[in-house]
């Protein structure tokens, strides 16, 4: 089954954790794009969208969706978002869109996070894929540098790519992250760092992986 094919069935599958008239908040993505294009075919089924990313604010206001700033929303029932890697515990790695602060925030708002992906996405060990994190451009050297001193890896600053907030994102490649929560207080712990894409704190609630035997639900 091809990865398009598996991130449509986890998007369809998270469409029957909405709580009809609801406000949810919507993540950043290419799986949470078939997760709009599912809320465009079902009108008035939410109420609003509190955005995780500018790009998401377009496509769910094409999609004649009433996007909500997260201040006024309140505390939310539900958040839907994809992610570059998940283990068995629900930790995952994000921020590959880039979207990582505005994802972590309203994953912290909301009761019930539930992630939606293809199955390729879970691992057994997180750290295949480059770690985002987002820096205050200002620091990256600094946070580089801090980053290679306190967890190792090979820091490497994105391209051409400035953040929402206008921050940079340094992507680290080659770690085996066999304590997410430690890594990822490590890293809040630097100076610089705005957000870093482990989401083990507060990982995921429910993940929904899209795949040839249809749906897997791990909670
Ligand atoms: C977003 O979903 C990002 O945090 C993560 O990088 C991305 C995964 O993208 P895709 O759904 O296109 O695989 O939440």
């Amino acid at each position: 089954m091809s990865a398009d094919a598996g991130k449509r069935q986890a998007a369809e599958a998270a469409m029957t954790y909405i709580d009809n008239g609801s406000i949810i908040g919507v993540g950043t993505g290419s799986t949470v794009n078939v997760f709009i294009e599912c809320l465009a075919r079902d009108p008035g089924r939410i109420r609003a969208a509190v955005s995780s990313s500018e790009a998401s604010t377009r496509l769910l206001e094409d999609a004649g969706i009433e996007v909500m700033d997260l201040n006024h929303a309140g505390p939310l029932d539900l958040y839907v978002d994809g992610a570059d890697e998940s283990n068995r515990h629900l930790s995952l790695i994000k921020g590959g869109g880039g979207a990582l602060t505005r994802e972590k925030i309203i994953a912290g708002a909301s009761r019930r996070f539930v992630c939606i992906a293809d199955d390729s996405k879970l691992v057994g060990t997180l750290g295949a894929f480059p770690l985002p994190v987002e820096v205050i451009p200002m620091a990256r050297s600094f946070v580089a540098r801090e980053i290679v001193k306190r967890i190792g890896g090979q820091p490497e600053l994105r391209e051409r790519f400035t953040t929402d907030n206008g921050n940079v994102i340094l992507d680290v490649r080659n770690l085996e992250i066999a304590e997410p929560v430690k890594f990822e207080r490590t890293l809040n712990d630097i100076p610089g760092v705005v957000t870093n894409g482990l989401f083990a704190l507060r990982g995921a609630d429910v993940l929904l992986l899209g795949g040839a035997d249809g749906v897997q639900t791990l909670e």
